[in-house]
């Protein structure tokens, strides 16, 4: 290990420091006892199964600490390429198990707890999950982490330590209600403070221009001032030593004293009004998709942009002092969607008014190191930030813009002359009818990236022909595809031990939790009658384990003998829980018309389905209380008993996910086609066995390439025609079954017949969600999916296959692509001690 540098003895420290932890399991006990001992001052009546929990990840955290340490040393004297992926979210979940996996100490840590009388799995259960994220895009940050690590690459995370997470949803008669996520409460030992890595961040105030040396230079007077502190997560790569950084900005009072407000006379006044600094950084947004204007937002995205790029900066002029030439070689910023965008302009406000460069050569720095991740093209989810308010609070990169705009339009107008029409499109600032001024943060983030992708085949085909069809027209290389992943680690291998081991049994090694191209060698076995019955009891283990976390969860007993159909993500219009409430109930109606006969024959089924509606969206929180009310009349029918069964999970999270995913039999990701960017449970479903219903939206239609149509039930209508039926809408005749369905909602039988009024109007109106059109050939597939699970042999193959067709949906792959592709960053090999 490199020498210790510093005040001290070098030798004497070096030689203290050089050693490492070990990890047999007395020393593992040693350690977990020390730090309830130490860290924590228990005695030892006091410790309980939380307390253990919390001294087992501060002795981990030791160990973390080690090869974080390692790593940090390793990437600054090797100096390579680094790649910060900037993102307002991380859906961390909880690190215990994964943590344990990950530094290959499991069995040691199973066996130490269990010597000192806890099971590890029950001091696991007592982690609070890190909610720091929405949905989708907050859990593939993290998931692109866990990839980062394993595959050494020098990328560190960015982001905001809130100190209110996702709230905690909760059903109350059928209504959802949300509690605050107040997260630290007993702390966090996953992180380490870093009191000495900070930052001043500046807002308001105004901006005067002076001459100086002959040159224009801008100063800035900021009006506020608060000071980011980092607060450091270590993230271990799986089969490596490497274990990167994820850094969080949490919001701290200035340190500089504002003399002004403290000589006004009012002392406590002005102090309490530094406190306010932290409310920056205490909550997360928790709506995904309809951007609110709200100045605190803005405030948060260029509070955590600002600490990291000047972080980011400080790093690389300590390492190359004024050799600006070489920036672009070694950093690379990746935005996570638009909320990062204000970046652009910080970035150039550092260079030319902090570092002195010109324009010309910030703007070259600028477009050499951003890129930009899309992931939505609805249009109620782009930003754009109204002018006043950007002026009020970032005067300097307002102007900024306003520059970048000029020049950029000018280019276009090189490009198209006079087309005045898609000047307008195309500008940055868009000049609204109504008089105000918008912001359009996307195109920012296309004209300073220089590379734009998608992220899934069909999205990234989508957003060239709509949303950036004039900007693809005239930058075509910029643009690329990078299908998402998630990470078979988490996924599949720590959330599924029974089904891990059977595949790594089969395949004859556990290879594929690092290439997981390697499960495609199961095909050859998804005929073989012995392994499909090994599939089935490793199904049926994961099944009663969901059953039981449901009955704890809602107090509804379900058979694990039926059908466990799920659907589970983020409730929206788009993403139509609705079309699968509908045929619910129309198999309900099916049931109840039958003979005692006739039911003998029904597939019996647990319907699930769970996620949270943002606390400001009417519609989706109608929705929860329709699958609510539709379930209790169902599962207390005593004619359907236990052939049908519609259950909600509250407060659906990661470490629900990670229960409940392997559980699913059948998983529905029934998007209106162009609607879901791609979607990403989608191929943890599948990756855990789960057959797929689904639209061609999304990774759906890649999915289906990689585990053949013949093994995922596809139905409805296809992007290209949803243009089309949006305009026939007039003319559309629905089915009879549909409007027998939604008559029957009107009819109160479900209770709350004016409450769901609005829902019913929804889709029998304008049905922008074509759920209506899609209604028929639904049924369909579902007719196909019960025809196929009364062949279980049928179903086991094809559960088999979905399974061994999921190479490609590994971040892993994801990474790689990203790092090729985009980043043009290389991996940095950690050595491993002696
Ligand atoms: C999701 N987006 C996409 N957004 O919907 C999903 N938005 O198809 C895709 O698989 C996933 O991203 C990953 O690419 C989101 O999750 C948000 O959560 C969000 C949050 C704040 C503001 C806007």
């Amino acid at each position: 290990r490199p020498k210790f540098v510093g005040q001290g003895d070098t030798g004497r420290v070096s030689a203290l420091m050089d050693t490492y932890m070990k990890n047999d399991v007395l020393s593992v006990q040693e350690g977990i006892v020390n730090h309830v001992e130490y860290t924590m001052a228990r005695s030892r009546y006091k410790f309980d199964d939380f307390e253990c929990y919390q001294a087992t990840s501060l002795s981990l955290r030791d160990r973390l600490i080690e090869r974080w340490n390692d790593t940090q040393t390793f990437f600054k004297e090797q100096d390579p390429k680094r790649v910060y992926y900037l993102s307002m979210e991380f859906l961390m979940g909880r690190s215990l198990q994964n943590t344990l996996y990950n530094l290959d100490v499991a069995e040691n840590y199973a066996e130490a707890l269990r010597e000192l009388g806890y099971s590890i799995e029950n001091i696991a259960e007592k982690e609070r999950d890190a909610a720091l994220g929405n949905g989708g895009l907050g859990r593939l940050a993290a998931c692109f982490l866990d990839s980062m690590a394993t595959l050494n690459l020098p990328a560190w995370g960015y982001g905001i330590r809130y100190s209110y997470g996702m709230f905690r949803q909760s059903i109350v008669n059928g209504f959802q209600h949300e509690q605050p996520d107040y997260w630290l409460t007993f702390g966090n030992p996953w992180e380490i403070e870093r009191l000495i890595v900070s930052y001043p961040i500046k807002f308001y105030g105004h901006v005067s221009a002076a001459t100086e040396d002959g040159r224009q230079v801008f100063k800035w007077a900021a009006g506020e001032q608060v000071t980011a502190a980092a607060y450091d997560n270590p993230i271990p790569g799986f089969g490596t030593r490497n274990c990167i950084n994820l850094r969080l900005w949490a919001a701290k009072p200035s340190k500089e004293f504002d003399l002004e407000a403290f000589n006004t006379g009012d002392y406590v006044a002005a102090i309490l009004a530094k406190q306010r600094a932290e409310t920056l950084s205490s909550v997360l947004y928790p709506d995904d998709r309809t951007y609110e204007g709200k100045e605190l937002r803005l405030k948060q995205q260029h509070f955590f942009v600002s600490a990291t790029l000047q972080d980011v900066l400080r790093r690389f002029t300590e390492a190359h002092p004024g050799d600006w030439d070489i920036f672009a070689e070694k950093v690379a910023f990746q935005l996570n969607d638009t909320h990062p965008t204000i970046g652009v302009a910080e970035l150039m406000r550092l260079l030319m008014d902090e570092h002195r460069l010109g324009w010309t050569k910030a703007w070259d720095l600028t477009t050499k190191v951003f890129a930009f991740t899309n992931h939505t093209v609805l249009p109620e989810a782009l930003e754009k930030w109204p002018v006043t308010l950007m002026e009020k609070l970032l005067p300097r990169h307002m102007q900024i813009i306003y520059d970048i705009n000029w020049r950029f339009l000018q280019q276009v107008r090189g490009k198209y002359g006079d087309d005045w029409e898609r000047l307008a499109r195309m500008s940055i600032i868009e000049d609204g009818s109504g008089g105000e001024k918008f912001v359009r943060m996307a195109y920012l983030a296309v004209v300073a990236s220089h590379t734009i992708n998608g992220v899934a085949a069909i999205h990234s085909e989508i957003i060239k022909e709509t949303i950036f069809n004039d900007f693809y027209k005239m930058f075509p290389e910029k643009f690329q595809n990078k299908t998402n992943g998630v990470t078979q680690r988490r996924w599949l291998a720590f959330c599924n031990p029974p089904l891990r081991d059977l595949v790594t049994e089969k395949l004859g090694s556990d290879g594929w939790i690092r290439d997981l191209y390697q499960l495609s060698a199961l095909r050859a076995h998804a005929d073989d009658k012995a392994f499909q019955a090994q599939w089935q009891e490793v199904k049926m283990v994961a099944k009663k384990k969901a059953a039981a976390l449901i009955e704890r969860l809602t107090g509804v007993h379900v058979s694990p003998n039926a059908m466990f159909d799920i659907q589970v993500k983020r409730i929206h219009e788009y993403k139509r829980q609705l079309l699968n409430v509908l045929y619910i109930i129309h198999r309900y109606n099916q049931i109840k018309q039958m003979s005692p006969a006739d039911r003998q024959q029904v597939v019996p089924r647990v319907c699930v389905i769970g996620g949270k509606a943002a606390p400001g969206y009417e519609m989706a929180k109608r929705i929860i209380k329709l699958v609510c009310a539709v379930g209790d009349k169902i599962n207390n029918d005593p004619d359907v008993g236990d052939l049908l069964k519609l259950i909600f999970i509250p407060d659906y999270n990661v470490s629900t996910a990670e229960v409940i995913i392997p559980g699913s039999e059948l998983s529905q990701h029934i998007s209106t086609a162009g609607t879901e960017a791609s979607g990403t449970s989608n191929m943890k479903f599948a990756m855990n066995g789960s057959l797929i219903i689904g639209t061609l939206d999304g990774a759906n239609v890649e999915i289906a390439e990689e585990i053949g149509n013949e093994n995922i039930f596809i139905f409805g209508v296809q992007a290209h025609e949803v243009i089309h039926l949006r305009k026939e809408r007039s003319s559309f005749k629905p089915d009879p079954r549909f409007d027998a369905v939604v008559d029957f909602i009107r009819s109160g039988y479900f209770g709350w017949a004016d409450y769901f009024g609005p829902i019913c109007d929804a889709i029998t109106q304008s049905d922008y969600y074509l759920v209506a059109n899609d209604f028929p050939s639904y049924l369909e597939a579902q007719e196909k999916v019960d025809a196929t699970y009364k062949n279980q042999a049928k179903w086991t193959r094809m559960s088999i296959m979905s399974t061994a067709g999921m190479g490609k949906f590994s971040t892993d792959r994801t990474i790689s692509e990203y790092a090729k592709d985009i980043w043009h960053a290389e991996p940095c090999v950690v050595p491993v001690p002696e």
